[in-house]
């Protein structure tokens, strides 16, 4: 890997409108780009230098390398944040980062807060000492996605997603497996991806949708959003009937909160006492047409006669309760070798997985890491366990 910059692409970007210059100076440096989930799309994910999305452990392993062992990340318009940082598994030493954003630029340690975001990135591009390196070794984002035979299932929703979406798509999905799934789209224009994932409140898509196909006239407007979430806000589906406005929504519906699941809360009542609703009937009822959607041929044919209509559209996509994205795979896997749960005691232990014997730094990285905080609020009652104390 001969390249030792790279740069961490975040939402201000987009905020300050200064896409363009940092394509020219990712393109003058040549250097490897990727961004955080919040700023997912604010570089354009079809540039050769695109990598991927960051995401500390729960992300791309090929794209963590490449942050994690730089020798400079420039970390531009970035917030550092629980989901920015993947539940806080990112190992980015401060002393090798440099962050720029609307509030300051941090060189290592060194504060300068009165350096303003947008003249920094503009001196840099002006600056008559950048270095050009060879971007040939860069790998360009890979999707870790399968076509699927069968039973449709979340890899296979996002390889036929990835199959249909073009330059004139404008995606908006919601929290839960929706946006950590996002990680695995990869979007044409810059600027077409639109996620809560700064508080990560659900019910943002389909009220979403009305704003960004108000916003964007000219492109279509595509929602991922899971059961739990549709049914928080579903009922702006009136307004979009009202407005006339024709977003494609792919309501993806494992029957329950299942990036919870996922993560520690098996054991909750709530998991287990989530209503059965049909998406696509309820799309009829509210003026707009539904289609139930269990195979990847009818997704396709599902999503090919949803492009044509001039009305809103609910794909109802039945999945397994258990299927998960890769990204929100990789998540739950990680939380199931760090912590089981003592079913007599109802406290949490935090264990190695047999599968990661020859893991000890990985470990040792985590447990350093990972605060109390963070899991008591996704397992409860947490504690750590004695002989392997969590700092
Ligand atoms: C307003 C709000 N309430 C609760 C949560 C906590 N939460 C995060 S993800 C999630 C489950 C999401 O379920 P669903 O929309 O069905 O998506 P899935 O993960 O099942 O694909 C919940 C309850 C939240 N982020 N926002």
């Amino acid at each position: 890997m001969p390249n030792r910059l790279s740069f961490l692409v975040d939402v201000e970007v987009h905020r300050f409108g200064l896409q363009t210059q940092v394509v020219e100076l990712a393109e003058r440096l040549g250097v490897p780009v990727c961004s955080t989930l919040l700023g997912k799309s604010a570089f354009p994910e079809h540039h050769p230098q695109y990598i991927g999305v960051y995401n500390g452990e729960a992300g791309d392993p090929r794209v963590r390398d490449i942050v994690e062992s730089s020798d400079c990340l420039l970390m531009l318009g970035a917030f550092l944040t629980d989901i920015n940082l993947g539940m806080f598994t990112a190992n980015i030493d401060p002393c090798r980062t440099v962050l720029a954003n609307s509030e300051r630029v941090r060189i290592r340690h060194h504060e300068y807060s009165n350096v303003e975001f947008a003249s920094f990135v503009q001196e840099l591009c002006q600056s008559p000492d950048l270095l050009h390196r060879d971007p040939s070794w860069i790998v360009p984002m890979q999707p870790r996605v399968q076509p699927c035979d069968g039973l449709l299932t979340m890899s296979g929703v996002l390889y036929e997603l990835n199959a249909f979406i073009d330059d004139e798509t404008l995606m908006v999905t919601d929290v839960g497996d929706p946006m950590f799934a996002a990680t695995d789209i990869k979007t044409h224009e810059g600027t077409s991806f639109l996620c809560p994932a700064y508080y990560a409140s659900m019910g943002f898509a389909i009220p979403g949708a009305v704003g960004a196909a108000l916003g964007d006239p000219f492109r279509r407007v595509v929602v991922l959003v899971g059961d739990g979430a549709f049914l928080m806000t579903g009922m702006e589906l009136l307004t979009i009937k009202r407005l006339g406005l024709n977003p494609i929504i792919l309501v993806l519906n494992n029957r329950g909160y299942t990036s919870l699941r996922t993560m520690g809360h098996q054991q909750a009542t709530y998991l287990h006492q989530f209503p059965e609703v049909d998406f696509a009937q309820l799309a009829t009822t509210f003026g707009g047409v539904g289609f139930v959607v269990e195979t990847a041929e009818q997704l396709r044919l599902a999503l090919a006669k949803a492009k044509e209509l001039p009305t809103f559209s609910v794909l109802d996509i039945r999945l397994r309760p258990d299927d998960v994205s890769p990204a929100l795979q990789r998540l739950g896997d990680l939380f199931a070798q760090r912590l089981r749960v003592n079913e007599s005691t109802q406290a949490i232990t935090v264990s190695k997985g047999l599968d990661d014997a020859d893991d000890e730094d990985r470990l040792a990285f985590f447990r350093a890491r990972i605060k109390d905080r963070c899991i008591a609020k996704i397992v409860p009652n947490f504690q750590p366990q004695q002989s392997a104390p969590l700092p």
